[in-house]
């Protein structure tokens, strides 16, 4: 009975023809509910069409773009009129009113597949989770035999926070756009709706600056160990920006200072007290650097720099960084910062900056992302009774590049050692008994790469605890629970083979 797929550079994907479909319980992030029909399924026709609403072909031509490969079916994307009565919908009405902004709702009945949102983005969340309801071979890039077939029954589904992110640290080690987008495509399956590009810091310098050209050339030329580095061309980092929109993923380019600022100081000799540039950095230490605060250059320095990012960034939020400025007098980390946040609102930006940034004045909607390992933080305090949102990024658990235990080949340890388990087990609304719940925004998994030079090494450190991450963003309190956690992340070990991931096989997890 079993039928055995061969997928192409994947190695052996098992698809037996008689195993039972993918439960609506198993997907990651869990659904805020989900109603199962006994005995009913959806099998996926040769014929099946993809119906969207008029505003809805990009989700659909984006869904019809993971089908067509492994299913073989041409799946012509088409403007619904009417209520659909086959194949595979994506509506934009009648959604339960539950969902909001950037919930959906998922019927699957023996005739068809329905999603309904009130957007978009919400119609994009529901297709990741039909897509987890496919075999695994559905993520194949080569014809593989099927059965397609659903679970039948009800999802309706809603995130918990608004702000679910991941950081890429590109500067330690440069990753070029095609690395980038594979991340973007890897965390969007699993609802994350913020990638935070670390663009500065000590070693590198990634973005190109017109008003200041040597920060790409000279300051992007290496990389921790000596690499050659690299940067992003405006064009290139507005293709970045526009993949991962068509992904519901908003980038939040940060450019690290007054600290982190050696690829800087690098460059332009005049960003310098001493009028004289350092050498370029390729070590791993922090807290060394800092630009100028008591020279006026410096100021027509971060407001030009700021001003160009804005001109590329469709999303709210412009990093300014803030952390570990070590060289930094408390009295001038205000100073700088204070001159320097209404540089972002005057480019029509929001200011985001790690918690420390509490020690500067507030600024309208800033953002302190806590990065501490303690359940308590003065700056963190005084960042929130100023009136900040808290993005949450404990070191000691969410932290993608701490070590999983003292044998993990790759990632640092000063934070702790990270298993799934630890990444999973806290509630973000209690983690800080100080911090109102009402002033939580969200939670990041940020990535630092001192030790990370290819995908692979990303990959294996972000899975599975991104995902992990992913669903204290999204899911219910109430409905997570690492007993069952650890069986859906299990369920998803298959799918990470055929899709290629190098992920981590913890044993903590029960891998299918
Ligand atoms: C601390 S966390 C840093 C980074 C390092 C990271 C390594 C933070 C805001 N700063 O500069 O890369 O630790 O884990």
């Amino acid at each position: 009975l079993a039928a055995v797929a061969v997928v192409a550079g994947a190695g052996l994907v098992g698809s037996p023809a008689s195993a039972a479909a993918v439960s609506l319980q198993s997907v990651v992030p869990v659904p805020a509910s989900v109603q199962t029909a006994a005995g009913v399924t959806y099998t996926l026709p040769a014929g099946a069409t993809i119906q969207t609403a008029a505003a809805a072909t990009g989700i659909g031509s984006y869904l019809a773009g993971i089908l067509r490969p492994s299913t073989g079916y041409a799946l012509p994307v088409t403007t619904a009129s009417g209520t659909p009565t086959s194949g595979i919908a994506l509506l934009l009405t009648g959604a339960d009113s539950s969902v909001g902004t950037e919930g959906y709702q998922l019927d699957v009945t023996a005739t068809l597949v329905t999603i309904r949102a009130q957007t978009t983005a919400g119609l994009f969340y529901g297709v990741q989770t039909l897509r987890q309801l496919l075999p695994a071979a559905v993520e194949a890039r080569t014809v593989q035999p099927g059965p397609w077939v659903v679970s039948g029954g009800r999802i309706i589904d809603r995130p918990r926070y608004a702000y679910r992110g991941a950081m890429l640290d590109v500067s330690r080690h440069f990753f070029g756009v095609d690395i980038v987008k594979r991340y973007i495509d890897e965390i969007s399956q699993y609802k994350i709706n913020t990638l935070h590009l670390h663009l500065s810091d000590d070693q590198g310098w990634r973005i190109v600056i017109d008003a200041w050209p040597r920060l790409a050339t000279v300051g992007g030329s290496t990389q921790v160990g000596g690499g050659a580095g690299g940067y992003y061309t405006k064009a290139q980092y507005s293709d970045l920006v526009a993949y991962a929109a068509a992904r519901q993923v908003t980038i939040v380019p940060e450019i690290d200072m007054p600290g982190h600022a050696n690829a800087a100081l690098a460059s332009y000799a005049e960003l310098n007290c001493d009028g004289v540039a350092p050498p370029l950095y390729t070590g791993t230490d922090v807290g060394f650097s800092s630009f100028c605060v008591g020279k006026e250059v410096t100021y027509t320095f971060v407001r030009q720099v700021l001003t160009e990012l804005a001109a590329l960034t469709p999303g709210p939020y412009l990093h300014i960084g803030g952390d570990e400025a070590h060289s930094t007098s408390d009295a001038d980390y205000r100073t700088f910062m204070n001159r320097v946040q209404p540089f972002v609102a005057a480019a029509g930006k929001t200011v985001m900056g790690w918690h420390q940034l509490g020690q500067a004045d507030h600024t309208a909607g800033r953002v302190a992302q806590f990065w501490g390992t303690t359940t308590s933080d003065a700056d963190l305090s005084a960042a929130v009774s100023k009136g900040d949102k808290v993005l949450l990024s404990p070191a000691n658990k969410t932290y993608l590049d701490m070590k999983y235990n003292n044998q993990t080949p790759l990632g640092l340890s000063w934070a702790g050692l990270i298993e799934v388990q630890t990444a999973y087990n806290w509630d973000p609304a209690t983690l800080l008994p100080g911090v109102p719940s009402s002033a939580i925004l969200g939670v990041e998994a940020p990535l630092w790469a001192e030790t990370l030079t290819r995908l692979a090494d990303i990959e294996f450190m972000a899975f599975p605890r991104l995902p992990a991450i992913a669903e204290l963003a999204w899911s219910p309190q109430a409905s997570r629970n690492w007993d069952t956690f650890k069986v859906r992340l299990g369920s998803l070990g298959p799918r990470w083979t055929v899709q290629g991931i190098n992920f981590y096989r913890s044993a903590q997890v029960p891998w299918a």
